[in-house]
């Protein structure tokens, strides 16, 4: 059969050939495939590639950012809010670079994307063409990026193209989602050949279904438990599993706690929402996943940070606890604690299988250990009303995240990037719908929140979408508040500013017992800090600045019912106590011997730690 035969009889396939340009062809497929936006910078390296897309408008736009590092984390906090991924492009060499910390951010927390970085034209490679890295291997780019995709592609003829987009389309939505990295020479974009576009366009296939004697065996053992807990992680908003989240917890009596990325897999004022877990999570996760005699994890990587360094006892104990735990990637099966029953699936079509076995069993749900979790959550509340009902000044973050969330819709979107303002909003922040709270869970990345928050808006243009970053965070990427206001783009960036980082200073106390340069200061010992109001209106942002708690609700809303981008910069504590998070597990950070009290303290801690 020849191919002409094969396009003619295969639904949605071109006919004919058609001669396109390797920029042509990509825009083509992006286009073919519903990505609305190419974020990106251009430069020598990209401009046969932005001046293709030129011609492609408004189906496809051209999106300028200030710094390739926030292409990419637009684009993160695009996919996050909607699981439709986008394309951001670079120039060579520096601007290619320049996404590295964008490109880990994604990687870690499984964001997929689609990135194109110019390459050196073929005939070109190894001469070190300007902005070619070519002392080790030609045109080596790539390999910097290399830990930080799932795959990688640098094509050497235009006839290549079609079918790596759609390799480049498949690999990086299928399985466990990830970003991809096609670094195009230079003469590939501009040359052009003979291609059959639209081609038929490759879409992962469906759900993977898990093992039928796995789910049995799964629902068995759940069904006979006492203390069921289930550990959703980001792998349930990915799959958008929700629904049948609720239903197996419903069915178990179950509580559901939550990771980084799983904030939000179940509405936190569900009865069965059971709390944050790690160390920066709640008393009362903590308390149950404990406590479970057997556990449900779906979708979590079981990070330091969500099992408390590993610490028995501490967020987790397994053993004693059974572990089931559901992954779509096998990698993550067993690979910090042990696992009685591992089932590599989707996460949606696990649960909804999980859900139908333990149907069949109506296993009966315990109502003292229903009393026990209200209780646990009640307990933790109170502990949170010290900080967040505080009328310390300047005010508490967990105050200002009180109000402004009081001062927000339901279905709101919020970001954070680091801080002790992500830990903050990830305690405070009531969360009830998945894709709805947004941070580098994996990375905790200063920078993220501002990028993200733009992609969020692009993603979801009719909810409300709220930057909230610390003002070390919001100094790494602020410049991008310009897409705000060339697109006006209604987000509201908040500025937490507590004149340093603020959380590493806690962090040192604790273990030092002193601060090392983590307030911003003078030669003279004076604090600086930048006037944020003043940047915002720079830019061209309504701005104002609250130092008051008592005004801040108020002012929350007028800016986010102002209709346009805005910025608020709210002054927060800078010492501690009033300054930090509540500490909830252990978290294992090594002590020098120096610190000899200290040291003693890490050392106990580290000796109850649980390693595969
Ligand atoms: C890119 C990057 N550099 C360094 C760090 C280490 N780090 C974690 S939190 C933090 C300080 C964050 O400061 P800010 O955003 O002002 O929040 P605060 O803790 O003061 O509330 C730093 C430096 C990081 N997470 N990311
Ligand atoms: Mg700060």
């Amino acid at each position: 059969m020849t191919s002409s035969t094969t396009a003619a009889t295969t639904p949605g396939v071109a006919e004919t050939t058609r001669r396109l340009t390797g920029a042509q062809i990509i825009a083509e497929s992006l286009i073919a495939r519903g990505v609305p936006y190419a974020v990106g910078i251009p430069g020598h390296g990209s401009w046969s590639l932005v001046d293709a897309i030129r011609d492609y408008a408004p189906r496809l736009k051209l999106l300028q950012v200030i710094h390739e590092q926030s292409a990419i984390h637009l684009a993160d906090g695009y996919y996050r809010a909607s699981g439709r991924p986008l394309f951001c492009f670079t120039s060579i060499g520096p601007g290619a670079c320049n996404t590295v910390v964008g490109m880990g951010t994604a990687y870690v927390d499984s964001t997929a994307l689609m990135l194109m970085t110019g390459s050196v034209h073929t005939h070109m490679r190894g001469h070190a063409a300007l902005q070619e890295l070519e002392r080790r291997h030609d045109a080596d780019f790539p390999r910097v990026l290399e830990p930080l995709v799932k795959r990688w592609w640098q094509p050497s003829r235009v006839d290549e193209l079609p079918g790596i987009l759609d390799r480049a389309w498949i690999e990086m939505l299928s399985g466990r989602p990830g970003p991809v990295l096609l670094d195009v020479p230079m003469d590939v974009q501009a040359d052009a050949a003979e291609v059959r576009l639209p081609r038929q366009v490759g879409l992962p296939g469906g759900r993977p279904r898990p093992d039928a004697t796995l789910v049995e065996r799964a629902a068995a053992l759940l069904s006979g438990a006492r203390r069921p807990v289930i550990v959703a992680g980001g792998g349930v908003v990915a799959a958008e599993a929700s629904a049948p989240l609720l239903g197996v917890a419903r069915t178990l009596g179950a509580p559901v706690v939550t990771t980084w990325m799983g904030k939000g897999a179940i509405p936190e004022d569900d009865p069965l929402f059971g709390g944050a877990i790690g160390d920066t999570g709640s008393t009362c996760g903590n308390r149950l996943a404990a406590e479970a005699d057997v556990l449900l994890a779906v979708g979590c990587r079981f990070t330091d940070w969500s099992a408390s360094s590993y610490r028995r006892g501490v967020t987790f104990g397994i053993p004693p606890s059974r572990l089931v735990q559901i992954d779509i990637d096998p990698h993550e099966l067993g690979k910090n604690y042990p696992v009685e029953i591992g089932i590599v699936a989707d996460a949606q079509s696990a649960l909804a299988d999980l859900l139908s076995a333990l149907e069949e069993r109506r296993p009966s749900p315990d109502d003292a250990y229903r009393d026990e979790i209200a209780g646990l959550k009640a307990e933790w509340s109170r502990l949170q009303d010290g900080k967040r009902l505080s009328e310390a000044h300047p005010m508490t973050q967990a105050r200002a995240i009180r109000e402004i969330r009081a001062a927000a819709d339901r279905g709101a979107i919020v970001t954070s990037g680091a801080g002790v303002v992500q830990a903050v909003v990830r305690q405070d922040w009531e969360t009830y719908e998945p894709r709805t709270h947004i941070t580098s869970g994996g990375f905790s990345t200063m920078g993220f929140t501002v990028p993200a928050a733009l992609g969020a808006k692009l993603a979801q243009p009719d909810r409300q979408v709220i930057a909230m970053a610390g003002d070390g965070d919001f100094l790494q990427t602020m410049q991008e508040i310009a897409l705000a206001a060339m697109w006006d783009l209604p987000v509201l960036f908040v500025v937490l500013n507590n004149h340093g980082w603020i959380s590493i200073k806690g962090g040192q106390i604790a273990t030092f017992g002193r601060p090392t340069m983590t307030d911003f200061v003078c030669p003279d010992g004076s604090s600086y800090s930048p006037d944020f109001r003043a940047v915002g209106h720079a830019f061209g942002l309504e701005s104002s600045r609250v130092d008051d708690p008592a005004e801040l609700r108020a002012q929350a809303a007028r800016l986010l019912a102002s209709g346009g981008p805005a910025l608020l910069e709210v002054t927060v504590a800078r010492e501690h106590p009033d300054a930090g998070l509540i500490k909830t597990g252990w978290w294992d950070v090594p002590v020098h011997e120096g610190r000899t009290e200290a040291r003693a303290a890490y050392e106990a801690g580290r000796a109850e730690e649980q390693h595969l």
